[in-house]
């Protein structure tokens, strides 16, 4: 009797000896969905990544066995716009942080968008600055505390939450916005179907595709692995609905003359 193979290791999901990501995190489960969406819609070879700076800086090329590069901080957008407009056959995305492109790198991102480039960009919402210690994004959930909102972010003095897949669906030139977990099996999948969407929008020369993430940080939310993920379920979701936003096969270029 022959054994057939349902479930393994993406070949684009390098073998490392240990995670770079810490225990609970859910980075290494986004970048297991990017190396299975690469390799299913067979564009691996033509794929270049860009690493915002976070977590995601060295944790994506890492794991991610694709072109990779990582860029200034919040920068990525106007440096995948470069790859892509130098090569166009190229499937180019962004991996970024909240601190990364809602921060720091807003205006960058917003820049992409009004430009209307041809790119993919995978959002990482984790309500904080990972890599320095937990300090308040512009995600940060109205009274969650965090290193620089030690009593609860207070909206009447940090304003209230980015909602950054509603903002992409806004803009004209976005093909597709998405907002996922990874938090639950059923979860993974609907991601996983968004990830390829927001490809698919490249590939096929339509428009941005964009994809948040809602993903858990255990040492900065102060949680163990599985209470960050009632914590997603309770908050985070709360704040900010899971769904498609936005999914057009035809970007409207009526009005120009
Ligand atoms: C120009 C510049 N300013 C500040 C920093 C310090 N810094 C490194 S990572 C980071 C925040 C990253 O947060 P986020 O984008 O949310 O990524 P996460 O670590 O949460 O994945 C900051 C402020 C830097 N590296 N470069
Ligand atoms: S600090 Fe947070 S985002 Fe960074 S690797 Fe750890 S759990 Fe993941
Ligand atoms: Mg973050």
């Amino acid at each position: 009797m022959s054994l057939e193979m349902i479930y393994g290791t993406p070949s684009l999901k390098t073998q490392m000896p240990r995670s770079v990501f810490c225990p609970g995190c859910h980075y290494g489960t986004i970048a297991r969905i990017l190396a299975e969406v690469m390799q299913e819609l067979e564009f691996d070879g033509r794929a270049i990544g860009l690493a915002g700076v976070g977590c995601s800086f060295a944790g994506m090329p890492l794991n991610l066995d694709v072109d990779f590069t990582s860029c200034p901080h919040g920068r990525a957008p106007a440096m995948a716009t470069a790859m892509k407009r130098i090569h166009p056959e190229a499937v180019v995305f962004t991996v970024q942080g909240d601190g990364d492109l809602g921060a720091i790198g807003l205006g960058c991102f917003m820049n992409a968008l009004l430009r209307g480039e041809k790119l993919t960009t995978i959002f990482l919402n984790n309500a904080n600055y990972g890599t320095t210690g937990g300090q308040m994004a512009p995600t940060t959930l109205p009274g969650m505390r965090t290193t620089t909102s030690p009593t609860g972010r207070d909206p009447q003095n940090s304003g209230f939450p980015l909602h950054a897949a509603e903002l992409a669906a806004f803009m004209p030139s976005v093909a597709y916005a998405a907002r996922v977990t990874v938090h639950t099996p059923a979860n993974f999948q609907k991601a996983k179907k968004a990830v390829t969407a927001a490809f698919q929008k490249q590939i096929d020369g339509t428009g941005y595709g964009f994809v948040e993430f809602l993903s858990a940080c255990p040492p900065n939310w102060g949680l163990t692995p599985t209470k960050c993920l009632t914590f997603i379920s309770e908050r985070m979701m709360a704040e900010y609905p899971l769904g498609v936003f936005k999914d057009v096969d035809h970007l409207d270029y009526s009005k120009v003359p």
